[in-house]
């Protein structure tokens, strides 16, 4: 059985990349919605059809779990969605606020996220239930996942939109930076830049790959050491690029599937 993974489109791959380093042994199905991509300024209920309707798909391979990978979707889906299946649910914004709370010192803590994310406040809440005087600092970053999505991600070509997009940030007395969208770790490297060394980068897919972990051994869930795991892609728009985004990011040569929907 695999580990189910979903975005919008390359990002929850940063999720992969971190779940293939930590569980070799785990096969991973992913599904990238990269027709309908971005998610981020779409109105939620539509985010939540579209979550629905991947699951669905993915639920006919009987996965042992399911990992929205996209800040967006969990935002808004993921009590939807644990209603909907019987194998366990886990979504990226828990993860993420509990390695900020882990690594901040100083207890003030920036989050950027799509529109989607930031104005649904699910960082704001989740930070605050576990360190309820925890002070927060949101912004909306909407360019910079349609940025990674066309490939634009080495630090020559980044460099501009992601000094745009942080500026109210910088200056800000924050010690960790929340990296709460899946592509933002694309841009890591234009993102430390702008930000400097006194702000830690936190990208949830560390954290959500150890609680995949957790989750599957408590179930007693996890694949024997030593399996060789076949992957399986699947995209819904155009493949190619994807493809070699994937490809270059995951450092292994894939095979992406085409998925057409049958629903607009
Ligand atoms: N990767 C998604 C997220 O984490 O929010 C969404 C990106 C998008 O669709 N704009």
């Amino acid at each position: 059985q695999a580990i189910a993974v979903l975005d919008s489109g390359v990002g929850g791959l940063t999720v992969v990349k971190e779940v293939m380093r930590q569980l070799p042994q785990e096969k991973v199905i992913y599904f990238g919605d990269t027709a309908r991509s971005p998610y981020g300024p779409r109105p939620a209920e539509e985010v939540r059809t579209f979550t629905r309707q991947i699951v669905d798909y993915l639920i006919q391979f009987n996965p042992k779990m399911i990992v929205i990978a996209c800040n967006t979707a969990t935002a808004v889906a993921i009590e939807d969605i644990r209603s909907r299946v019987s194998v366990p649910v886990l979504g990226v914004i828990s993860p993420g606020a509990r390695a900020a709370i882990k690594t901040t010192r100083s207890g003030v803590i920036g989050v950027i996220g799509t529109d989607g994310t930031i104005r649904s406040n699910a960082y704001v809440h989740a930070l605050r239930s576990i360190a309820p005087s925890i002070q927060v600092y949101s912004e909306a970053c909407p360019l910079l996942a349609p940025f990674v999505e066309k490939g634009l991600f080495e630090p020559h070509e980044a460099d501009a939109v992601v000094e745009q997009s942080l500026r109210k940030l910088v200056g800000k007395p924050i010690d960790c930076l929340i990296l709460g969208c899946t592509h933002y770790p694309f841009l890591a490297q234009a993102i430390a830049k702008v930000m400097g060394p006194n702000v830690t980068l936190i990208s949830s897919a560390d954290e959500t790959a150890r609680e995949i972990s957790a989750i599957l051994s408590h179930r007693r869930m996890l694949a024997e050491p030593g399996a060789l795991p076949i992957h399986q892609f699947f995209c819904s728009g155009e493949t190619e690029v994807f493809k070699k985004i994937a490809e270059s990011w995951l450092k292994d040569q894939l095979s992406i599937t085409p998925v057409v929907w049958q629903v607009p």
